[in-house]
């Protein structure tokens, strides 16, 4: 619960890029100048279900990098205008908040050539022409490896429930689908164990860890795939419910709340169980900023620990 507005969460950094949609149907943007070669990868890659982007030139690479947040790039080494190290080195420094895996594929794939491209950042360097029956499975590989990284970016180390970040990703997603009418209202509930600070006080900082471990498991149990748990901060957690609206939201959380209460926790000496408040928002178009839904949600929280916690406040 926050004292003050200026402790309230800071959301104007989001990023409006879109992860999981991207891995739906990956984006691979080629700069490469020789057409011959971008039309046979391009035709080769579409398909096989990838979506592609050309760029025959450096500069309009670096334009469409900014524009699509391609899943993994194909870059020449020698191009027309800018030298394709030198892309290589702007796209990376723009590259900054995800991982982007950049291939350079060449016919000067000398070993001076290969060695430069490695040292400055490439990922891999392939030669020209390429084998064909490698091709797929090769970036089917390194696009699950960029999906691996990135993903381990998104969330919280301790519980394994997703972080900040993804919170900010996925709630903008979540208001952006609502603004363009593709689902119907979504939840977020904003959580905060009762008392947490007593655990720690009566049993120690390693089994409250194992609480928050756990809480997070418990509610994956319950989860639909669909649904998210974030860690927000040291025992504050949010779940982003899509395709709830409060009264379904409340129920579900009310089923969580049930086999919390259930759970027994160990120390050396005691038994014990644990409770949580919640403060429920149901975001029902897409005209919300997730500040002010953050807000809404807090401020119902705040009303469930002040009626006596172990409840949820729509
Ligand atoms: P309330 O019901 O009002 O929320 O009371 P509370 O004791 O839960 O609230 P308070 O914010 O005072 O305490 C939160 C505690 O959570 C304090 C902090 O030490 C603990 N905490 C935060 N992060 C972690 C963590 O990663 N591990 C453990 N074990 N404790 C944590
Ligand atoms: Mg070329
Ligand atoms: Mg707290
Ligand atoms: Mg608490």
């Amino acid at each position: 619960v926050y004292k003050s507005e200026k402790e309230m969460p800071v959301t104007e950094n989001i990023w409006t890029g879109d992860l999981t949609e991207q891995e739906e149907r990956p984006f691979i943007l080629i700069i490469d100048d020789d057409v011959e070669f971008v039309t046979f990868i391009k035709d080769y890659l579409e398909s096989n279900g990838f979506q592609t982007i050309i760029a025959l030139t450096g500069e309009k690479g670096l334009e469409l990098f900014y524009d699509m947040k391609p899943s993994l790039i194909i870059l020449d080494y020698i191009l027309p205008d800018i030298d394709g190290i030198a892309v290589l080195k702007q796209l990376l420094e723009k590259a900054q908040k995800e991982f982007t895996p950049i291939v350079m594929m060449s016919a000067h794939s000398s070993s001076e050539n290969r060695a430069r491209a490695y040292e400055m950042g490439a990922f891999d360097f392939i030669g020209k022409p390429i084998d064909k029956n490698l091709f797929i499975p090769f970036i089917n590989n390194r696009l699950k490896f960029r999906d691996r990284v990135n993903n381990f970016v998104l969330q919280d180390e301790l519980t394994g429930a997703y972080n900040r970040k993804y919170l900010t990703i996925e709630l903008t997603k979540q208001i952006k689908k609502l603004a363009e009418k593709t689902t119907p209202a979504f939840s977020y509930v904003m959580v905060d164990l009762d008392h947490f600070k007593q655990v720690n006080d009566n049993y120690g900082h390693l089994v409250g860890d194992e609480v928050l471990k756990k809480f997070v498991e418990l509610f994956k149990r319950v989860a639909r795939p669909e649904d998210s748990i974030c860690r927000y901060g040291g025992e504050e957690f949010t779940f982003i419910l899509p395709d709830t609206t409060r009264h379904q939201a409340e129920a579900r959380v009310s089923t969580f709340r049930e086999l919390l209460s259930e759970q027994k926790f160990q120390s050396e000496s005691d038994t014990f169980t644990v409770t949580f408040s919640a403060g429920i928002k149901e975001v029902d178009n897409g005209s919300f900023h997730p500040k002010m839904i953050m807000e809404h949600a807090d401020k119902a929280l705040y009303m469930a620990k002040d009626s006596g916690r172990n409840k949820t406040i729509i």
